[in-house]
């Protein structure tokens, strides 16, 4: 779980990673580097978090990207999210889902007017990127913590054509047992 803790203070950055997973801005230009920003103790009434600390997207309409650091696939099971300034400010957040094999989806979430996180559940799997972006005029700013990924997934739960070989041949042995003591029998 990617939880942002470690940041206890504030700062801006463009790039945040955590448990082999990476977060980006994509805004160009002189805001691209403080697009993420921890508001940490010294801003803790912006903090959702009480009890350690979470990610603010800073700049209105800026899309953030989750991705493993290194590429590779995943689950995206939830995600905490508020406004960016933990107040009772509402508004619409569109996520865009990138699947390994090339397909996308897309959702909106609404965040409520209630201070404090709240959390969205996907568990969507075999995913290569998650991108979001805040939609709304009072949601321009948004900020997420506990964000569960999970990566020990099996990329495909189909079982492999040998166990179903295997499982088809202990088939046909109970069978054939089950025959041959049938002729026994009688
Ligand atoms: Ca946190
Ligand atoms: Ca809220």
């Amino acid at each position: 779980m990617i939880d942002f803790n470690a940041d206890k203070t504030y700062h801006a950055s463009g790039l945040y990673q955590e448990d082999g997973f990476r977060i980006a801005a994509n805004e160009d230009g002189a805001n691209k580097n403080q697009t993420l920003v921890f508001w940490g103790d010294n801003s803790a009434h912006y903090n959702a978090d009480s009890k350690g600390n979470t990610l603010t997207n800073n700049y209105a309409g800026a899309t953030l990207t989750l991705t493993k650091s290194g590429g590779g696939t995943f689950s995206f099971d939830s995600i905490d999210m508020g406004d960016g300034a933990n107040s009772t400010s509402s508004g619409n957040v569109i996520f865009n889902f990138f699947f390994a094999n090339g397909l996308t989806s897309q959702k909106t979430v609404t965040l409520d007017n209630i201070v404090g996180l709240q959390t969205f559940v996907f568990n969507l799997t075999n995913l290569s990127a998650v991108s979001w972006t805040p939609l709304t005029t009072t949601a321009k700013r948004s900020q997420v913590d506990n964000i569960v990924l999970d990566t020990t997934v099996p990329a495909n739960p189909v079982p492999e054509p040998a166990s179903l070989t295997l499982a088809g041949i202990g088939l046909m042995v109970l069978a054939a047992s089950r025959f041959l003591k049938a002729r026994a029998d009688s």
